[in-house]
């Protein structure tokens, strides 16, 4: 049984739901137990499953700080955990702060000739906003050099980090995330969709943490421009700090009335399970992970075709593709998918798109990944010890 650490943030967002359903997934196989360590209970780690732990990172605070030091308390758990539990591989997801945290855990082992090897996945603000950014740039250069081993979700985040940083490998390996399909699959929600739809129109759909790389304000203005042209409605799921922006743009533009704004909600699904349309118009989107739970639900997806996003969605086949910021090509795209001649053909090719990224598939990547950390690293203690 191989012992991982997963170090993730425990939040809605995908890269801690990737790194949470992907611990699950792993440990469900029965070879690993999964030990995961951040700052409270990941929102996916709902239930008790067998071979999985939680550690939580304990903050203490003191008046000289501004902010309590996180990366610090995190590495310290680090020393604890892979030391008393015997961890073998620890696996972190987002670079800021983790895989600094996970490099200054691992030298202060080998002050005790424990040896731990730590893999880093990039899941994209890390690199393509937050990370170029020179307050934190030398440090994730540094620790994805140091990484015993690196993956990102998609062939544009690989591509964009090689461009962006100096890193001095070649081996990033790509992995797409993927999807866990008993769960994310089109349920019967009718009586939610008469709810909503108390005419039969169409459901629009947008989920996401409003923050202004989601740009939340194309998504109102594609749904008013289709409404003015069809009956329609439009769910928004999630929060964050452009959502007052895009309630005001619903009210300026005078479609509140078909407008609804669900928040946090944990059963995405319910509403993906009856939705018609999801609109993804990003600046920026590694993967899209949020995009894929959609077509897993038969949802086609109207996207920019910034990042990784045109390695999921296939323009004219699962949805459609424009630049960041093309809205009008995005609503007629929007208005041609919604016409019940095309509908049906979108839904089916949607889904079949989703099922190439079941978990099934994705996991054993992932597996093969940390084999080949481990043997490389067993490989290079017997050279030492030689
Ligand atoms: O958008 C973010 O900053 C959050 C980040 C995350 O931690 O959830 O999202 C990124 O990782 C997801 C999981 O790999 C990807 O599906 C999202 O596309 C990616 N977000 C962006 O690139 C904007």
């Amino acid at each position: 049984m191989i012992k991982i650490g997963i170090v993730c943030y425990p939040t809605f967002g995908g890269s801690g739901v990737v790194a949470t359903e992907l611990g699950k997934a792993l440990a469900e196989t029965g070879n690993y137990q999964v030990h995961f360590i951040t700052y409270s209970t990941p929102h996916r780690l709902d239930h008790f499953a067998e071979n999985v732990f939680y550690h939580e990172v304990d903050m203490f605070s003191y008046p000289l700080f501004q902010f309590p030091p996180y990366e610090l308390a995190l590495a310290s758990k680090l020393v604890h955990v892979i030391k008393y539990e015997k961890l073998d591989l620890l696996h972190v997801h987002y670079a800021i702060p983790h895989a600094s945290a996970a490099w200054l855990a691992k030298q202060i082992l080998a002050t005790e000739q424990i040896d731990i090897p730590f893999i880093t996945t990039l899941h994209g603000t890390d690199i393509t906003l937050v990370g170029k950014n020179g307050s934190y740039a030398p440090v994730v250069t540094f620790s994805i050099n140091q990484s015993d081993g690196v993956t990102a979700v998609s062939e544009d985040l690989k591509r964009d980090t090689l461009k962006h940083f100096p890193i001095c490998r070649e081996d990033i390996q790509v992995i797409p995330n993927f999807i866990d399909l008993r769960r994310f699959k089109k349920q019967n929600k009718d009586h939610f969709k008469t709810f909503v739809c108390p005419n039969g129109e169409p459901l629009l759909v947008h989920t996401s943490n409003f923050r202004k790389v989601k740009r939340v304000e194309d998504v109102v203005r594609i749904f008013a421009a289709v409404r003015e042209a069809m009956p329609a409605k439009l769910v928004m799921v999630g929060d964050g700090p452009d959502r007052p922006k895009a309630e005001e743009l619903c009210r300026e533009l005078n479609v509140m009335g078909d407008v609804r704004f669900l928040g946090k909600l944990d059963a995405v699904e319910e509403v993906l399970s009856v939705a018609d349309l999801f609109l993804m118009p990003s600046e920026t989107e590694s993967f899209g992970l949020a995009a894929l739970e959609a077509m897993a639900c038969q949802v086609p997806v109207i996207s920019s075709n910034t990042g990784g996003l045109p390695e999921l969605n296939v323009n004219g086949v699962t949805g459609f593709l424009s630049n960041v910021g093309e809205v009008d090509e995005m609503v007629r795209n929007a208005i041609y998918i919604l016409q019940p001649e095309n509908l049906p053909r979108f839904k089916e090719a949607a889904l079949a798109r989703a099922l190439e990224f079941d978990i099934t598939n994705i996991r054993p990547l992932y597996e093969r990944y940390y084999e080949k950390v481990l043997q490389r690293q067993m490989l290079e203690k017997a050279v030492l010890e030689a």
